[in-house]
């Protein structure tokens, strides 16, 4: 009887506990926040939520297209955005990098869960077009705020959990475990002391990392032969990012050149 009893407690407390636990991770979600992508221009919510977002860009354009954030202060404004870009300098105070999902090929959609810090952002895709004029300057930039926060109205959600990590340090990248095919959760740490990125690509058969390498050099004047497959950019050290990425079999590099110096990491997904 005490262990059919036991048995009974034990069934009931198991029973009770799912629900629970499917309920607190759902509680826990980080919100979802659709970024768009048309050849050129991005469709945005009116606001940012702040907090831990996800954010997914989607992309409806027949070029590959990204979403970097870079939070401005307050007060400034595109223009003050594009003077400092023509400079070609390290970001002013009034310019914070903010991370955002790297470039996804036409038809494809990445999500990167991010901590946005409430504040004035300018959503941007820099990606060369055919005709090797940069997106942006094509108009393909948005000013978004941050949610005006109402007391008692704040849910701020969690990072997904994360089976694989990409660390990069000052020796380059690594990958703590093999990818399966699937989709994936990797977390994205930045051990170094400058902002890199995280680009993942897509090596076709025949490409190598030398191929895309050489695309970046040459200014994007070739045809690109590698298949951009998200990823995180502006990776600034010590915060935390997860890229949810959907893998097919083959082999992808993680590739980072923002310092001025290459890293990169071959990485063969299996089925
Ligand atoms: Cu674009």
């Amino acid at each position: 009887m005490r262990a059919l009893l036991g048995f009974f407690l034990l069934f009931a407390a198991a029973a009770g506990a799912l629900p629970v636990a499917a309920q607190r991770a759902a509680a826990n979600r980080a919100p979802i926040v659709r970024l768009v992508a048309r050849d050129y221009s991005f469709e945005t919510p009116l606001w940012l939520p702040s907090g831990i977002v996800r954010i997914r860009l989607v992309n409806r354009g027949s070029e590959p297209h990204y979403a970097a954030l870079y939070r401005l202060a307050s007060g400034r404004t595109a223009t003050d955005f594009f003077k400092w870009r023509d400079t070609r300098t390290p970001p002013p105070v009034w310019l914070a990098y903010a991370s955002g999902p790297a470039p996804v090929a036409p038809g494809d959609s990445t999500d990167i869960t991010l901590r946005i810090v409430p504040g004035h952002y300018m959503i941007v895709c820099g990606y060369p077009g055919r005709d090797n004029v940069q997106h942006l300057d094509k108009g393909m930039f948005r000013i978004v705020d941050t949610e005006p926060v109402r007391p008692g109205t704040r849910s701020s959600g969690g990072y997904p959990t994360v089976a694989r990590k990409i660390t990069i340090s000052e020796s380059g990248f690594s990958l703590d475990r093999p990818v399966p095919a699937g989709w994936r959760e990797i977390g994205i740490e930045n051990r170094g002391t400058t902002v890199e990125q995280a680009l993942i690509v897509r090596l076709p058969a025949g490409v190598e990392v030398a191929d895309e390498q050489r695309w970046f050099n040459e200014g994007f004047s070739s045809p690109r032969r590698g298949v951009p497959w998200g990823g995180a950019l502006l990776v600034v050290p010590g915060q935390r990012y997860v890229v949810t990425r959907y893998f097919e079999p083959g082999r992808y590099v993680v590739l980072s050149r923002l310092a001025g110096k290459w890293r990169s990491l071959l990485f063969v997904v299996g089925r």
